[in-house]
Parts: structure tokens; C-alpha cells; sequence
């Protein structure tokens, strides 16, 4: 199915303090992401970057910090700008698929989106959890609170971003990939009951049988949102990124999850992030995310 595709460049590094990943986007597209989403077919409209009134910061020198967050209003402020453009995309009948910059982005992005839904489902592919909250975090970014903060866990300013109130309900989140959990984020996924698979949990039951649970376990969502850290991949096959963990999962496989995700024909919107073009060598692991886009997107092996 032909998809009207926004491509909205995230250029955002408020969320963590390594230089590299508002590059992340123009990495993306140096690799070729919009000719190959044209190629399957796809209609593709390039919205640019989106800036918010912060300029990026290129040396960390005079980070601030607010109640244990660091850059805090920077990341309000993106938040809001980029949420203004992905709930825009969403009313004009289009796909949003947001490009990175790190994680903190989905603040913005899935705020924005949610609003056009009664239940968007979220499946949140990484090797964090991003369940942090200023009191369990030990770094004090934001990128690793973000999924807590849409789910209304933390800081209420950062829930209101946007719209009043928590963007997704936990029963509507599924985390896939996980290897690197804090204390306080393993707490929080068993009291709120989240569905979570580890690592172990895709060596023992395999992506394909995760992918069935994950789908029934978001049957009843009316819109389905794929949040894609590119640190979900082992390390050996995704240098550039900032917040690398052995363990992790492989092109091969991850192809056959995102081709398998695209035949269900649900997904309606997507984050890839965490791309940082400064940690890599030769573009390769924008180049490699982009060949995972392709099956997200609906190529097929056959
Ligand atoms: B990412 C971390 F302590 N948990 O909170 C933290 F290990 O968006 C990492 O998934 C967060 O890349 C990583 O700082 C956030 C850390
Ligand atoms: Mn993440
Ligand atoms: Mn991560
Ligand atoms: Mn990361």
C-alpha cells in the first residue's frame, strides 16, 4: 500500500550530552532514505528539519538543569515545536516518520500523534528501557525518561507537554530488545505490568513469536506507532550511536521482525533514532538503518 510519507528531521541532541546526533537526520538522508522509500513506491515529502528556539549545542559547556533534568526547557520548548508538526502531518491524512536526533524526540512526536487517537499503541524497540524518572535516573538525561514521561510517570511539566495530561496508556506499550535496565525502571515495568521482552526473551522465544504476543497484546489500539532506538542493534552492526550495549539484536533478524510488523499493514507513524554519524565510520549505521526502514516500509525478501 502506497503511503503518503512525511519526513520530518528531529534535530535535537537536548536529550543526552554526546555532539553528533542532530547530524543524525542528514545522515539518514546522505544514505538515501528518501529515494528508497520512493523506490517501493511511497510518496515522500521532505519537511526539512524542525528547530525550536534553543540552538543545538555543540560544546557542553553551561548545561541546566531543573529538578534533576538536564536541559530541560530546551526539551520542552522541541518538544512542542515538533509536536505541532507530526499532529499537523497526522490531520492532513499523512504518515508522520520522524528522523533523529536522540531519543527525547518522541516527547514530541508521539504527543502530537496521540492526540488523533483513542489508544495509539506503541511498540518501543531498544535496549533501554527510557523509563526514568529524575529520582531513579543516573545521568540525569532525558532521552533515558522519555517512554515514562509519555506514559505520565516524572515530571508533570514534561507530561503537559503539548496536551494536558499523559500522551499513551500503559497497557498500549510494548518494549522490545532489552538488555541495560535501571533499578527504578525494572520497579516501574512490574508495578505498572508493562509488557517487556529482554534480550533473553527474543534468544528464547524468537522475534516472530514476540511479534504475534505484541500484536495481540495491542489488538484493541486504533493507531500504532513503532519508536525505533538504533541502539535495539548490537553494537558490531550500529557503531554510531551514543549509548552502546553488547547483546544485542542483528540486522538479519530485526529485517525479518520490521517485514513481518509492515505485512500487519497497522503501523500509522515512526520514530528512528539515536543515529549519531560523529560515533560512526563511513555512514554505516545510517546506511543500515535505512535498509531496516525499507522492510518497516514494505519491501519484501521475495
Ligand atoms: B536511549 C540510561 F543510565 N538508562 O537513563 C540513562 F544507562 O534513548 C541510558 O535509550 C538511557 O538511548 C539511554 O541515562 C536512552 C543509563
Ligand atoms: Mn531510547
Ligand atoms: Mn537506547
Ligand atoms: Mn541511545
Amino acid at each position: 500500500m502506497t503511503k503518503q510519507i512525511d519526513l520530518i528531521g528531529a534535530t535535537t541532541n537536548f536529550g543526552q550530552p554526546k555532539p553528533g546526533v542532530v547530524l543524525g537526520p542528514d545522515a539518514l538522508r546522505i544514505a538515501g532514505i528518501v529515494q528508497v522509500l520512493e523506490a517501493i513506491g511511497h510518496d515522500v515529502s521532505d519537511l526539512g528539519n524542525v528547530y525550536g528556539k534553543y540552538q543545538t549545542q555543540f560544546v557542553k559547556d553551561n548545561v541546566q538543569v531543573k529538578n534533576g533534568l538536564k536541559n530541560y526547557d530546551e526539551v520542552k520548548d522541541y518538544s512542542e515545536a515538533l509536536a505541532k508538526v507530526t499532529d499537523a502531518s497526522v490531520q492532513n491524512g499523512r504518515f508522520p516518520l520522524v528522523i533523529g536526533g536522540d531519543h527525547s524526540l518522541a516527547l514530541g512526536s508521539i504527543t502530537g500523534i496521540a492526540k488523533h487517537y483513542d489508544n495509539l499503541g506503541v511498540i518501543w524497540f531498544d535496549a533501554h528501557g527510557d523509563l526514568n524518572t529524575s529520582e531513579t535516573s543516573p545521568s540525569g538525561n532525558i532521552h533515558g525518561m522519555i517512554l515514562a514521561e509519555l506514559l505520565g510517570v516524572g515530571d508533570k511539566g514534561l507530561i503537559d507537554t503539548y496536551n494536558e495530561g499523559p500522551s499513551l496508556k500503559t497497557e498500549n506499550v510494548v518494549l522490545i530488545g532489552l538488555r541495560d535496565l535501571d533499578d527504578g525502571e525494572k520497579e516501574l515495568i512490574k508495578k505498572r505490568n508493562i509488557l517487556a521482552f529482554t534480550m533473553s526473551d527474543v534468544r528464547a522465544l524468537g522475534l516472530v513469536e514476540i511479534l504475534d504476543r505484541t500484536m495481540k497484546h495491542l489488538a484493541h489500539c486504533d493507531g500504532l506507532h513503532l519508536s525505533f532506538d538504533v541502539d535495539s542493534l548490537d553494537p558490531s552492526e550500529m557503531i554510531g550511536t551514543g549509548t552502546k550495549v553488547p547483546g544485542g539484536m542483528f540486522i538479519a533478524e530485526v529485517i525479518m521482525f520490521m517485514e513481518r510488523l509492515s505485512e500487519t499493514g497497522l503501523l500509522t507513524s515512526v520514530d528512528l533514532v539515536e543515529v549519531n554519524p560523529l560515533l560512526d565510520t563511513f555512514n554505516q549505521t545510517a546506511e543500515n538503518a535505512v535498509l531496516m526502514t525499507e522492510y518497516i516500509f514494505g519491501k519484501r525478501k521475495l
